[in-house]
């Protein structure tokens, strides 16, 4: 029997008030009113034919390093040129008045809630603005700064730079994993913000948590079951009133 019904914002404004412990679990939806084009829509030009989880895969960039590592430019050049939203701001400036009492557990890589100044953030698949070798490194990939080009790799050895994103089929990182794992199961209130809720561990937070559930989403995603309230709106229309004093 799904929980879910059409919240409404200052009943869930009291739920904020009155909880000792909040996480805000985030995806692409969180920036869209930066101008990041979500997961879903951002597959234009060269890529427009490539589900992002065909492209954001070891066995893609190993069969097409220089396509793969293009649309990872691209997206670099557009996290770039954008700013944290009202959305983002509201969070971090919750965490400013109430240091310690709102968790942030992202799946978004575009660093905005880190620029927004939320300390802390759980960036559970990694950061699109850094690299790391593809292979182990070898004493030669660390010896001299890797060779240019797209990507970069080991002038000796030929080892390939990647961007350090958590792609599909491969593992979270450990410690923001059960980092948040922890801050779901001892939270009394989830912000479900700017998520379909189709990929997985990261949805299952929402799933887990004992807390009580609020999605924030203009559209419906496949956590509506899961929400004891769901918002139909936006993050930086919606998020600055729920977490205002
Ligand atoms: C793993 C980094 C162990 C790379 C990403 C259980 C069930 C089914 C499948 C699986 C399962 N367990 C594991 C899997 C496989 C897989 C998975 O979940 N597949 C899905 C597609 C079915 N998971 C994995 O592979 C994970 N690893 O499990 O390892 C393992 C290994 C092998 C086999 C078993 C287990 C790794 C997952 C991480 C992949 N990396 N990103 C990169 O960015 O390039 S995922 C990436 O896609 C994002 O990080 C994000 O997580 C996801 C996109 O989802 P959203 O962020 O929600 O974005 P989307 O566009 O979909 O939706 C946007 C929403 O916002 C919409 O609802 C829209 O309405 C809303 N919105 C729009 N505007 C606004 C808004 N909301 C608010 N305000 C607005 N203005």
């Amino acid at each position: 029997m799904s929980r879910s019904r059409a919240g409404d914002p200052a009943a869930v404004r009291d739920w904020v008030r009155a909880a000792r412990r909040i996480v805000v679990l985030s995806g692409a939806g969180m920036s869209a009113e930066s101008g990041v084009p979500t997961f879903r829509d951002a597959q234009t030009g060269l890529w427009a034919k490539f589900r992002p989880e065909e492209l954001a895969t070891e066995e893609a960039f190993r069969a097409r390093p220089q396509f793969v590592w293009d649309w990872y430019l691209l997206r670099r050049e557009m996290v770039a040129k954008v700013e944290p939203n009202a959305g983002h701001r509201a969070i971090a400036a919750f965490q400013q008045r109430h240091p310690g009492r709102l968790a942030v557990v992202t799946q978004n890589v575009d660093g905005l809630h880190q620029r927004a100044g939320s300390p802390g953030v759980l960036a559970l698949h990694g950061g699109i603005m850094e690299d790391q070798w593809l292979d182990p490194p070898r004493a030669c990939c660390t010896a001299s700064p890797p060779q240019a080009g797209r990507p970069p790799r080991c002038a000796a050895c030929g080892n390939l730079r990647r961007p350090a994103v958590v792609w599909f089929g491969e593992m979270l990182p450990a410690r923001e994993l059960a980092a948040a794992e922890e801050a779901a199961a001892a939270c009394d209130l989830m912000l479900v913000v700017g998520t379909s809720g189709v990929v997985y561990p990261a949805a299952g937070l929402a799933r887990a948590t004992r807390g009580r559930v609020v999605i924030v989403n203009p559209h419906e995603s496949d956590l509506d079951d899961a929400a004891d309230a769901v918002l139909r709106g936006t993050a930086a229309a919606l998020l600055p009133g729920l977490l205002e004093e």
